[in-house]
């Protein structure tokens, strides 16, 4: 045999596959996490698949929640990730969702864990996949909005991004209206040193002023209770950014979310709100919430709708 020169050594053994994030199923089949092997973690309840935790790869959180948030699927969770379908708010005007709680039944809802899943050969992300289904409400949920429907939600931890999506589909024969939103409360040191852009001369509803039409004309910024429905001026894909002290802490960009709410309780309404603690974590926290939630989608038989939130961090 010719010997061949730079002939490879024989291979002593097979490459080791990169190193693969660790998912785990703990606190008795109710919550779910991943950790990436750069450090990077999320914890998702089942209840709601609610994101309870996002954290960097030095275990700095970035995501807020109550100390006193029900985590034992007793109550919708005070903080992290709360999915909003198929009502945002209460709407007492539209008939299919007028008898549901504030804000739907997705929230409240158990969901399936249906699986995780890593982009081929990378160690640097990890999606989970959650399901929930008209079948698995309760009676007397699917009494009040009965409509055959699936909902299937991704959250996707990457280095430096945490990319959650959902996809509703009608099941059903008849067509079926509904609103979405992504409730995230994100972490801020001091909320009276952030600002958020992106929202320039974007008209807003302002629900603290009886939902008064008002434009945008300059850069976020908090000095008492703010609660706004945005739609922004500049598209989906133009980033919305929240930022601390004038260094960005936050970029969301929006895939088929049309509107932004940004909210902050201030004093009064953290006092008033019972699961809401500590008392003074209003000053910790501001809810930028992507969503689809100024009037309806239209759901026809055998559609689909897919929206997705993407926060990259600095
Ligand atoms: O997204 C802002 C908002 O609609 C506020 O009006 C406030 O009600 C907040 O949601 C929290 O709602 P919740 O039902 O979770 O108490």
């Amino acid at each position: 045999m010719v010997d061949r020169p730079n002939k490879p050594s024989a291979l002593t053994s097979t490459p080791a596959a990169p190193p693969q994030a660790q998912i785990d199923i703990t606190h008795n089949h109710s919550q779910v996490s991943a950790v990436l092997p750069t450090g990077e973690s999320v914890e998702v309840l089942l209840h709601g698949a609610t994101v309870v935790s996002w954290k960097d790869a030095a275990g700095a959180e970035k995501l807020w929640v109550s100390e006193t948030a029900s985590l034992d699927g007793s109550a919708p969770v005070r903080g992290g990730i709360p999915i909003v379908f198929p009502v945002f708010g209460s709407a007492p005007d539209h008939e299919p969702t007028s008898k549901l709680p504030q804000h739907g039944f997705a929230r409240n809802s158990r969901w399936e864990f249906l699986g995780k899943s890593t982009s081929e050969g990378s160690s640097s992300s990890v999606k989970l996949d959650f399901g929930l289904s008209s079948s698995s409400l309760s009676e007397e949920t699917q009494a009040l909005w009965p409509y055959k429907f699936g909902l299937l939600y991704s959250v996707t931890l990457d280095r430096d991004s945490l990319n959650t999506t959902i996809v509703i589909t009608n099941e059903g024969d008849v067509a079926f209206d509904f609103q979405t939103l992504l409730h995230t409360y994100f972490r801020v040191k001091d909320i009276t040193s952030v600002e958020v852009s992106g929202l320039e001369d974007s008209p807003y509803l302002d629900k603290v002023a009886n939902s008064k039409e008002e434009t945008q004309s300059s850069l976020v910024t908090f000095s008492g209770e703010t609660d706004r429905i945005y739609t922004p001026a500049k598209g989906p894909k133009h980033p919305v950014v929240i930022s601390e002290g004038g260094a960005e802490r936050f970029r969301i960009v929006r895939d088929n979310l049309d509107q932004v709410v940004v909210w902050n309780p201030w004093v009064d309404k953290s006092a008033a709100t019972k699961d809401f603690s500590p008392k003074d974590g209003w000053k910790n926290m501001v809810c930028v919430e992507p969503g689809s939630v100024k009037g309806w989608q239209k759901l026809e038989k055998g559609d689909a709708f897919e929206a997705a939130q993407s926060i990259s961090l600095p």
